[in-house]
Order: structure tokens, then sequence, then C-alpha cells
């Protein structure tokens, strides 16, 4: 165990050295297996990053931090959840990525995030490192007050490692404005200080425009340029979009916006089917009914009198599928069935909700794919910016944020062209990973063996 070395640099040998070092951390390895696949033939051709422990390096968190999260719940039982943050990479700049509630959060799952976070912060342009961090408490079924004495407890640990210069958490699975809300709070009473230190703050206290919007807004921006890129227009296109919260939410909304109609929406236990499609009216049904955590998307179906199933809506047909719920929600069978439906783009809103053969089902297919790291990135740049805001003390507008948004979502899709090249086909994993790599192994380079 004292001297394991990464014998050789194939992409079996990196899994193993993972394996032995971490057992059993099964997201991170498959995090790790999607960007070494790219990574590794780069590097070989490209002397400089050999032979300097940079793999090495770049798989293993800068720091780990886990702790003991007391709350009490309403009926005055003592409760204790695990907390977790883990500060990947600051290569870049300070620690920047989402906190996660959820009961499967568990350290293999909160590496896999911010390892993916390292490449999507890089491909942004920004200057932001790499972070994630969470809990396995379940805010659902919980009360207000419950989830609010729980984000307390959280930030009595949490505030000591992270700062506006340090690390900035945000929201994720589980924590939306509200929960961000009661941590800067938090934060703020620990500390007397009032600094950008969270994003996805409300507008009146310091957080950004379009920042609720931005993942999923981002999202059809990226579609819309890889669509075009194809000679391929949205107007008229259906989708397919997974889940009902944030990201699944603007995600509808913009889908809307350019002429596509959304057929369908689901939460963890199930799918509705709207064969008229999803309306600007019937959405904000959706993001009124989803402001209370325990609410159901079934509720939709009893609303409206549409179909509701349970299960994944993969077998729905339609031109564009947009997973936007959780890791590996879209399996090979999923993928087989969407193929055989006649989808034309897959596009992650998600972090890694496609698995490994699903994207090689894609790709062989010749199905226009985007990775999470690319397509989703539009949250953190917003992220970016409310930190920009934050530090100058001031606020830009609605277009302007969105303008700004667009620009970097334009800008991540002609990067994953310029390096996506792949004989005469166009391999946006591929793409995504080697322009994310560069920046984060250049400076790296640069900062010497630290
Ligand atoms: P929310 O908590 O707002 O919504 C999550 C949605 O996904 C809910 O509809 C939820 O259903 C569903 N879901 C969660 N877990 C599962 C599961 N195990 N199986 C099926 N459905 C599930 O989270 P977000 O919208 O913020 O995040 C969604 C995804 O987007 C995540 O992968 C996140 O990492 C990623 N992401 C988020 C960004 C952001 O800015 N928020 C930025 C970039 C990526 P239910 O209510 O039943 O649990
Ligand atoms: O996965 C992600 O990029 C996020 N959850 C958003 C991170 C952020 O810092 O805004």
């Amino acid at each position: 165990m004292s001297d394991i070395r990464l014998k050789e640099l194939t992409l079996d040998a990196i899994l193993d050295f993972i394996e032995q070092r971490d057992p059993g951390q099964t997201s991170f390895k498959q995090a790790v297996h999607e960007v070494m696949e790219s990574i590794i033939p780069f590097i070989r051709t490209n002397e400089k990053y050999e032979n300097i422990g940079l793999i090495e390096r770049i798989i293993e968190p800068e720091r780990v931090i886990m702790f003991r999260v007391p709350w009490e719940d309403h009926e005055g039982n003592y409760r204790v959840n695990r907390g977790f943050r883990v500060q990947f990479n600051s290569a870049l700049g300070p620690y920047k990525g989402g906190l996660r509630f959820h009961p499967s959060v568990n350290l293999s799952i909160i590496k896999f995030l911010a390892f993916e976070q390292i490449f999507k912060n890089s491909l942004t342009g920004l200057n932001l490192g790499a972070g994630k961090g969470g809990s396995d408490f379940d805010p659902k079924g919980k009360t207000d007050a419950e989830v609010m004495r729980f984000c307390q407890s959280f930030v009595s640990e949490l505030y000591r490692h992270i700062s506006s210069e340090k690390d900035i958490p945000a929201g994720d699975i589980g924590v939306g404005e509200k929960e961000i809300g009661y941590i800067y709070g938090q934060y703020k009473r620990l500390t007397s200080r009032f600094t950008g230190v969270i994003t996805g703050k409300g507008v009146e206290y310091g957080g950004s425009t379009v920042r609720p919007q931005a993942t999923g807004f981002g999202l059809l921006y990226f579609v819309e340029e890889m669509l075009n890129h194809h000679e391929h227009s949205m107007d008229g296109k259906s989708a397919v979009i997974s889940g009902s919260g944030n990201v699944a939410q603007y995600a509808c909304e913009k889908a809307i916006a350019k002429g596509v109609k959304v057929i369908s929406m689901s939460d963890s236990n199930g799918f509705i089917y709207d064969r008229d499609g999803i309306n600007t009216k019937k959405l904000d049904f959706i993001k009124e009914l989803k402001k209370e955590r325990n609410n159901r998307i079934k509720q939709y179906a009893d609303e409206f009198g549409c179909d509701y199933s349970e299960g994944k809506p993969w077998e729905l047909k339609c031109d564009i599928a947009l997973p936007c719920a959780t890791q590996n929600e879209l399996n090979e069978t999923d993928a087989e069935n969407l193929i055989e439906n006649g989808v034309m783009c897959v596009a992650e809103g998600a972090n890694m909700p496609c698995t490994d053969a699903a994207i090689k089902l894609f790709q062989k297919s010749r199905i226009l794919y985007a990775p999470g790291k690319a397509s989703n990135a539009g949250g953190v740049a917003v992220s970016g910016m409310e930190m920009s805001q934050n530090a100058r003390r001031l606020s830009w507008t609605y277009e302007e944020v969105d303008n700004k948004l667009l620009e970097v979502m334009k800008s991540i899709h002609e990067k994953c062209v310029k390096f996506g090249e792949n004989g005469d086909d166009l391999n946006y994993m591929k793409g995504a990973n080697i322009a994310g790599f560069i920046k984060v192994a250049d400076a790296m380079l640069a900062q010497g063996h630290v």
C-alpha cells in the first residue's frame, strides 16, 4: 500500500491504480475513465505532459474534507449525517462547484463530480478551480425548519474551509435557492462577513440575474450550436427532458422559446407524457409544484389529464433527448430505444447521466452527443459571473448576463469542434476533454511540482 505507483500510461493501469488506493469508488472511476480515454492518446503525442506525474496529480484531490453534521429533527430526535467538501484542483483559480444533498451521496460521488468540474470549469474560460461537496442528508420529507437547522449545522463546520478567495460552493441536487439562503445566512453569522463566498444567492442579497436559468438555458444554447453546426435547426423538433428540478425546468423554458415541443419531464418516481407538448403555462405549474420539495410530477398528469408512467422516459419517440436528473440515468438499453425511435441529438444537462455503454452506442450510431462537462457548463459560468459582480460590488442586467452566457456556450462549442475532430466525424467528448485538459495541465506545469 505504501508505494503504489502508476506503472504505465494506459487506461487499465490508471483504473487499477485507483482501485488499489480507493477500492470500490465506482462513480469516481467511471468519471476518470471517461476523461482518460481521450487524454491518454493526446498525451502520447505531446511529450511535455509525459513523465511529470501529471496523471497521478490530476486524479488525486488536493484536499478531502469529511465531517459530522449533527442536527435535531422536528420530533426532537438526534440525527447525524456526513458532510463532504472535495477541493480537487486549484490550478486555474479558487475551488468552485456545487453542494449536493441526497441520500446517495458518498465520497466516490463527490469525487466524480469534483473531477468532472475540473474540465468543465476550464472550458468556461473563466479562472475557476474545481471542488464539490454535499451530504447524504435527504431533504425529502423534511420541514423547512429541519432543512434550515441541518444547513446551519453543515455550515458550522464548512465555513472554516471556504472563502471568496479560496472555495466558493453553489447548489446542485437538493440545494436550491432556499438552502443557499440558509447556508449563506449561517456563514455570515459565523464570520460577520458579507462576501461572495457562495453563488446562486437571491438577487436581493448579491445573487446574479440568470443564475437560476443558467444551466438549462446554456444547455439549449449548446444544443442549438450543435444542430446549426450540422445544418439542422431547433424549430419544430420534439424533446424529452428527464428531471423536473432546476436544470430541467429552465431547459424546458428555453426549448419552448426555441420552438421545440417538449413532450415529457420526470422525477425519481416516473414521467409524464404530454402529446400536446408542455407550454409556458403548464411549465409554470411545474415550477410552482416543485417549490414544495415533496410534490411529485404525477400531479401534472392529474392536473392536465395526460399520461403518467413509472420509470424513465427514454422509450418515448423524440428528436432531442436531454437527461437533466442524475448520474447513470440513461443506460445502453435506453440508448438503443432512443436510437430505434430516431433520436438525432442527446445533450447532458445532468452530470454523467449517460453510462459509458450508452455513450459508445450514440457515437457509433453518429447521434450528436454532448457530454455534460461541455453542455451543462452554463451554470458554473454564471456562478463565475456572480463572483465577478460580488468582487466589484455591482450588478449586471439580465440581458448582459444572458449575452455573456450565450458567448461562453458558443466558445465551448468551438473548443469541442477544434479538438474533437475524429476522421470525418466530430467527437464532442474528445473535444471537451482535451480542450479542458490543456488549460489545466499547462497551468499545473507552470506552477511546478505541486
Ligand atoms: P434538483 O434537485 O433541482 O432536481 C433534480 C431532479 O432530478 C428532480 O426532478 C429529481 O427528482 C431528479 N432526480 C434526482 N435524483 C434522481 C434519481 N436518483 N433518479 C431519478 N431522478 C432523480 O437538481 P438540479 O436540477 O440542480 O440538478 C440536476 C442535475 O444537473 C444533476 O446531475 C446536477 O449535478 C446537474 N447540474 C446542476 C447544475 C445547477 O446549476 N443546478 C449545474 C450543472 C449540472 P426527485 O424530486 O424525485 O428526487
Ligand atoms: O455541476 C455544476 O456545475 C453545478 N452544480 C454548479 C456549480 C457552480 O458552482 O455553480
